[in-house]
Order: C-alpha cells, then sequence, then structure tokens
C-alpha cells in the first residue's frame, strides 16, 4: 500500500480539496478527503486522472507530415489514403514496435494512459500471414508494455474493399482475415488479458464488412468486450451506404446490429438530427479525432445536439498528427464556436467549465470504449493519474474553479509533469522513465523506413 496526498484531486463528484490516495495493487484502494499531510508523500497541486486516446493507428505516427502537399487538385482523404497505404506496405514488426513505442512515450507525456489501439496490419505487405499470424500485434503488446501505457488491443476485421464487396486491393491484402482466422487471433490474445492489456474486437468500416461477416463475428462468444467500428467519416461512403444497403451507415448499425454501451463508433461525423439522437440514446460511445478529422477534411461532428441527446463521447489521437489531449478537445469546441459564432459550447447543468465539461465527458466516454475500469479517482479503478505542473507560470493564480479551463485553453506548454498508470510512474518530471533507448530505436527505424 502506497499513500499519497494531494491538495486538489478530480474526483467523480468534482474538486476534492486535501485528499488521501491510497493505491493498492495498482487500484485506488481509496480516494478521499482526510489526510494527515505528515506521514502521505506529497503529490503536488493539481491531480487528474489520466486521459484514455480511444483510437489509434500507431503506424501513421511516423508519417505526419509526410502527407502535406498537394499532390493534386482534388487532394482528398482517398488521395491521403493511397499515400498512407503505400507507407503501411514498408512497416513490419520491428518497425511497428519501435513506432509505437516512441508514440506511446508522447502519449504518456500528453497526458494519455491508456490507448485502444484499431490494429488492422495483420500480415506480410505482400498478404501473406507472418510465421506467427498475431506477430504485428505482439509488436504492440510489447510496446505498451515496455512504456507502461495501458493498453485496449483491438485487432481488426477487414474483409472487402468497398461496399459493393469487391476483394481488397494489392496494397489492401495484408489487412484481411476470413471470420475464422480473425476470431483464432482474437482468442489467442485474448489469454493474454491483464489489467493493463485488454482485447476487444473491431470492424473496420461497413465498407470494408459485409452484413454476413458482421453477423458471424457478433454470434461468436469470443465477441465480449469492446467493439469498434469506423461509421461515417465521409460523405461519399455516406452515399455509397445508402445506395447500397439502403440507409446511412449510423442509420444502418443502429437498425442492424445490437449497438449498446459496449460499441465505440469512431467517426460518427456525418449524422441527420434523428441518427444523432438514436446514437446518443444507444448509450454507444462516439468516437471523436478532432485533428485526424481536420487533417482528412471529413466534417464536424454535432456535438452540441449529440450532448444535448444524453450522447457518450471520447477522443482518440487516430492518425497522429498531433498527440495531445489537449488539442483534440480544444479543436473539438473551436469547431463548434466556428460554426455557430458562440463560445462556450459544451457546458452542462452541473458545470459552466468547458475545460471540466470536455474532459470529464472524455474520461467517460474513453474508459467505456476501453472496457477498462479507468478514467476516474475512485476505489477499485485502475490508479491511473496526472499531476499538473503548479511551477507553471500558466497556472500562477489559478485554483479548483479555472485550473482545467487553463489546462485546456492556455497556449501550449505541456502542463502534465508526472504521470503514473496502474500505480506505477512512468512519467516523472515530463520525462519517461525510458525516452532516450525509445526514441533512439524509433529513428533507426524511421531511416530504415526511409531508405526501402
Ligand atoms: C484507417 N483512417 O483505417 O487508417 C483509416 C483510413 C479507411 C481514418 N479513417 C482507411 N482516419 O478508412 O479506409
Ligand atoms: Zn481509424
Amino acid at each position: 500500500m502506497v499513500e499519497y496526498f494531494t491538495e486538489r484531486a478530480w474526483l467523480p463528484e468534482g474538486w476534492c480539496a486535501d485528499t488521501r490516495l491510497r493505491i493498492a495493487e495498482g487500484n485506488f484502494a481509496e480516494a478521499g478527503f482526510g489526510s494527515t499531510q505528515a506521514d502521505a508523500e506529497h503529490l503536488g497541486r493539481f491531480v487528474l486522472p489520466g486521459m484514455p486516446n480511444l483510437h489509434s493507428h500507431a503506424f501513421q505516427r511516423a508519417m505526419a507530415g509526410l502527407a502535406e502537399r498537394q499532390t493534386n487538385p482534388d487532394d482528398s482523404f482517398w488521395t491521403w489514403r493511397e499515400t498512407m497505404y503505400a507507407f503501411a506496405g514498408r512497416i513490419g514488426p520491428d518497425e511497428l514496435r519501435a513506432i509505437a513505442a516512441q508514440l506511446y512515450v508522447e502519449m504518456l507525456k500528453a497526458g494519455y494512459t491508456h490507448v485502444c489501439e484499431f490494429h488492422y496490419l495483420h500480415h506480410r505487405p505482400d498478404g501473406k500471414p507472418y510465421a506467427d499470424p498475431a506477430a504485428m500485434s505482439l509488436a504492440l503488446i510489447e510496446a505498451a508494455r515496455e512504456t507502461g501505457i495501458g493498453l485496449t488491443l483491438l485487432p481488426v476485421l477487414y474483409r472487402t474493399g468497398g461496399f459493393d464487396g469487391r476483394p481488397l486491393s494489392e496494397r489492401q491484402r495484408r489487412f484481411g482475415f476470413d471470420v475464422d482466422g480473425y476470431l483464432r487471433l482474437v482468442e489467442k490474445l485474448r489469454q493474454m488479458e491483464n489489467s493493463r492489456l485488454r482485447v476487444g474486437i473491431a470492424l473496420h468500416s461497413l465498407r470494408a464488412v459485409p452484413a454476413e461477416a458482421i453477423r458471424a463475428v457478433l454470434e461468436s462468444p469470443l465477441a465480449a468486450g469492446p467493439l469498434h467500428v469506423h461509421v461515417a467519416e465521409q460523405t461519399v461512403e455516406v452515399e455509397e451506404c445508402v445506395t447500397m444497403r439502403g440507409a446511412r451507415p449510423v442509420e444502418w448499425l443502429l437498425d442492424n446490429a445490437p449497438v449498446d454501451a459496449r460499441w465505440c463508433l469512431v467517426h460518427a461525423t456525418h449524422m441527420t438530427p434523428e441518427e444523432t439522437r438514436r446514437l446518443a440514446e444507444s448509450s454507444a460511445v462516439a468516437g471523436l479525432c478532432p485533428t485526424t478529422e481536420a487533417n482528412l477534411g471529413d466534417g464536424l461532428f454535432p456535438l452540441q445536439a449529440y450532448r444535448d441527446a444524453g450522447g457518450v463521447f471520447g477522443i482518440g489521437s487516430d492518425s497522429h498528427i498531433s498527440v495531445s489531449p489537449i488539442e483534440e478537445l480544444r479543436w473539438l469546441e473551436y469547431g463548434q464556436r466556428l460554426i455557430s459564432r458562440r463560445r462556450n459550447i459544451a457546458v452542462s447543468e452541473s458545470s459552466a467549465s468547458v475545460g471540466e465539461n470536455l474532459w470529464g465527458d472524455a474520461l467517460f466516454g474513453g474508459a467505456q470504449a476501453s472496457g477498462t475500469g479507468i478514467g476516474a479517482i475512485e476505489q477499485g479503478a485502475r490508479a491511473d493519474l496526472i499531476v499538473l505542473d503548479e511551477a507553471s507560470p500558466l497556472l500562477a493564480g489559478r485554483d479548483a474553479g479555472n485550473v482545467l479551463d487553463t489546462f485546456l485553453f492556455a497556449g501550449n506548454a505541456n502542463l502534465v509533469r508526472h504521470v503514473m498508470v496502474a500505480g506505477e510512474w512512468v512519467v516523472c518530471d515530463g520525462r519517461h522513465r525510458d525516452e532516450e533507448n525509445i526514441a533512439s530505436r524509433y529513428r533507426e527505424a524511421v531511416a530504415r523506413i526511409a531508405q526501402d
């Protein structure tokens, strides 16, 4: 049992003064008022739950910045995707592990303590399975283990190249599994689960998984735990879905799958008011990735209508052109301000603070999408927390009423000072315990990729 004292901890009921946190076996054994300061280690003035990152394609971190030159006047999500596929073709297990480890260090330093990895680079670039068909999944598990971040691994089922059922293109071949092979992979990975590793299910998208395959997966006893799917990111896919399946993607999923709190619909960007209300009522998580959705020219999620209907959401850094929960949440709010020409949108009856609402909502939805007991400083939850840098000038004169607003809206200096995952310190004074080794392995891997 380890005991800490903090002047302010953000508990489910809000900021709590003079809090004692007791941690045993990686979980909070107690979190509440009433510490005798003297007998516990002093953590600092502001302690928050660590943020879950609910959507990541780790390998894409190493191509950030390499798709920002116009190649043709009609550059779009779809031309970006070709660049991304070409890049993916150079990634094997060693590269994936090196890139993911670097990414996870960056995530921890930014305040993410858990990541949901939406993983579809299963086979060799030519489409043949590795000697161990789980080789790429194991690379991600290893990267998470060595950095200390919590991981929900979501092996992805990917079957077709489009709504019309066309076969996978040459570049997509390495993503493909049949349902049986896919379920064998899930079964194998499930055996590795522990307090920092959860294994869920992912369907790449309605474009890539036909209705029968969705049904076959959902019927399996292995379809337990969180269930993620890309849903309505681009207007072209909405139109194709209407043509081929007679309904819009979110509508189709709500009508044809038992969408409930286990589900996370990533990029539920394009929804009618009716779909927005129905998704909110389903209790599923809307997986929002505002920086990637902006970078790829997707569109704006109807945040206000969705929150008004009680919808649950969380945030992900997806393609990792940014690795910062602050930037995701800021973009989420700013998109709404720009389109409505108003201010302070994400508020609630319990709090007028945009920072508190966004951080709190994203903790709740991110934890739900992760399928693990995280996202809150409370008894029984995994002991994931971040300590803000109270010495930063940005926090001068700040207190409970405005510290989260300042954290989210006051500039670009990283205010995350220490980070704990499952009771273990992984970042101290802004440095990850193994960041030099991990960065040098990353540099070598990126140099190899560039040479190919
Ligand atoms: C992905 N990424 O799977 O990496 C996708 C692109 C696709 C985003 N949607 C590929 N942001 O959707 O087909
Ligand atoms: Zn994605």
